[in-house]
């Protein structure tokens, strides 16, 4: 028996040193259940009581030294595929990241919230409305009855007779004004339609800007400091503003408003057409008729209101020379802003 254990141990340390040695095979074939070392311990029943705690000893050291071995060896293979595989899934940190392209506002929407910021600091909130509105908030509650000769200038897109596209924003004001009581101080930005032509200055979408002021005592002369002010933080401190007589149906006495051109100070350029002045929003003060419609008594209240379109102030800014410029969305143009 003692010849067996030491020909099983020695078998089995050269089955497990042999390069390409089945480890668990091998565990099993030694030490498992059914394996040659279990076999031997199984027929020491045979043998006597002297020589039965002697071979017990020898049985357990031949099961000793070969779980050490196995131990071992699987530890080694262990180590080994644990370097294999930092190696194969080394990361490189200092490798140059691939650029993921990050998305900016669009030139019309930094101008749109240029324009609101400077309205906001000024104590404006901004108001949104139906870009679908009725017939009657965009043209007859602001004195344009369906026989006016503006409606042909403000031609927009009808879904039925009474039902349109905005051709302004002054319905947002319109119902502003309907629902509350002045003082009302905001401005409406937004989406606007018109019946045109796409050409370098016009398009059947475009964005405005309006402003409307209501309280007790209001005048021209709050016009003028409002736009003024607007005028020099948009264009810079020393923007001068011009006011030239105009007719709107919503506003009486109106304006077409111009400032001193921001590149030559007023000297007259080829940006401003040799002109020192460039136009840059109508206004006006309120129509009573209008402050009428909507439920504010003109003998106590008066207001001024005011209309931009933000694309014009988008070309002049960026010095543009073409409005489908905005609209056309090439990556080449619009990574410039
Ligand atoms: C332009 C300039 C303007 C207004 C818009 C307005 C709004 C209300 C009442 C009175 Cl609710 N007026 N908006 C006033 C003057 C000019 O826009 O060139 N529009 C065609």
């Amino acid at each position: 028996m003692r010849e067996t254990l030491e020909k099983i141990k020695s078998e089995a340390l050269l089955a497990l040193s042999a390069p390409d040695a089945q480890i668990e095979e091998l565990r099993i074939k030694y030490l498992g259940k059914k394996g040659e070392l279990t076999a031997v311990l199984r027929g020491m029943g045979k043998l006597t009581p002297e020589e039965r705690p002697v071979i017990g000893q020898l049985a357990n050291d031949v099961r000793a030294e070969i779980e050490a071995k196995i131990e071992e060896l699987s530890s080694a293979a262990k180590a080994k595929e644990l370097e294999n595989k930092l190696k194969s899934e080394k990361l490189d940190v200092t490798i140059p990241g691939e650029k993921t392209e990050i998305g900016h506002f669009h030139p019309l929407a930094l101008v749109q919230r240029q324009l609101e910021d400077i309205f906001l600091g000024m104590g404006y909130s901004i108001v949104d409305g139906p870009e679908v509105e009725l017939d009657y908030y965009n043209f007859q509650a602001l004195n344009i009855p369906k026989d006016h000769p503006a409606r042909d200038t403000q031609d927009t897109f009808y879904i039925t007779e009474n039902i349109l596209l905005r051709s302004q924003t002054s319905p947002v004001q319109a119902r502003v004004m309907e629902k509350t009581q002045p003082p009302i101080k905001i401005i409406s930005p937004g989406r606007v339609y018109r019946s045109d032509a796409v050409d370098a200055t016009h398009s059947p979408l475009f964005h405005q800007l309006e402003g409307l002021v209501i309280d007790k005592g209001i005048t021209m002369g709050d016009l003028k400091g409002a736009l003024e002010m607007f005028a020099k933080r948009m264009f810079g401190e020393s923007t001068q503003i011009r006011f030239r007589p105009h007719h709107f149906p919503f506003t009486e006495p109106s304006a077409e408003v111009d400032v001193s051109c921001f590149l030559c100070g007023g000297k007259g350029c080829r940006f401003c057409k040799g002109e020192g002045w460039i136009e840059i929003l109508g206004a006006g003060m309120v129509h009573p008729n209008v402050l009428r419609n909507c439920g504010i008594d003109p003998e106590v209240y008066s207001g001024f209101a005011f209309g931009l379109g933000v694309e014009r102030i988008a070309l002049l800014k960026y010095h543009i020379d073409d409005m489908r410029l905005l609209y056309e969305n090439d990556v080449r143009f619009l990574n410039q802003f």
